[in-house]
């Protein structure tokens, strides 16, 4: 008797860190690694919605034009698309309303991991990088 309860605390744990693990497996994205179409541009599409970018982890080239076409696919919330790493050539500030799209150009100089996120944020609500609206662009050399 004494084992047999042993036994299930034991298995009640594994139960737990399984489910955790299928829970962290499930919101990481895949990366999207984008190579230069036939003119040299690297391009993305990315839905922004509440409160996710879709994709939301993307590897590009250094030293090559990127052009990412970013959707609002939200009813009424607006989002934007903040990149604030001007050493590495990447500052962008763009405002997409709902049901909008808008296209961004830059090329990124250094190679890294940087972030991009949404500073949305309605009165005393979180903002919604604070509900998880951010992602990552990794600058390949
Ligand atoms: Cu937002």
């Amino acid at each position: 008797m004494r084992n047999k309860s042993w036994m299930v605390v034991v298995l009640c744990w594994v139960a737990l860190f399984f489910s955790f693990g299928v829970s962290f497996g499930e919101t990481d994205q895949e990366v999207l690694v984008l190579e230069p179409e036939a003119d040299g541009v690297q391009r993305a599409f990315i839905v922004l919605d509440s409160y996710v970018y879709t994709p939301s982890h993307i590897s590009i080239q250094a030293g090559k034009p990127v052009e990412f076409r970013l959707e609002n696919q939200s009813f009424l919330t607006p989002h934007n698309f903040i990149m604030d790493h001007p050493d590495a050539g990447l500052q962008q500030d763009v405002n997409v309303d709902a049901g909008d799209d808008v296209t961004i150009r830059f090329v990124a100089q250094v190679p890294g991991t940087y972030t991009f996120y949404c500073d949305k944020q309605l009165l005393f609500f979180p903002s919604h990088r604070e509900e998880g609206m951010e992602g990552l662009l990794e600058v390949r050399p």
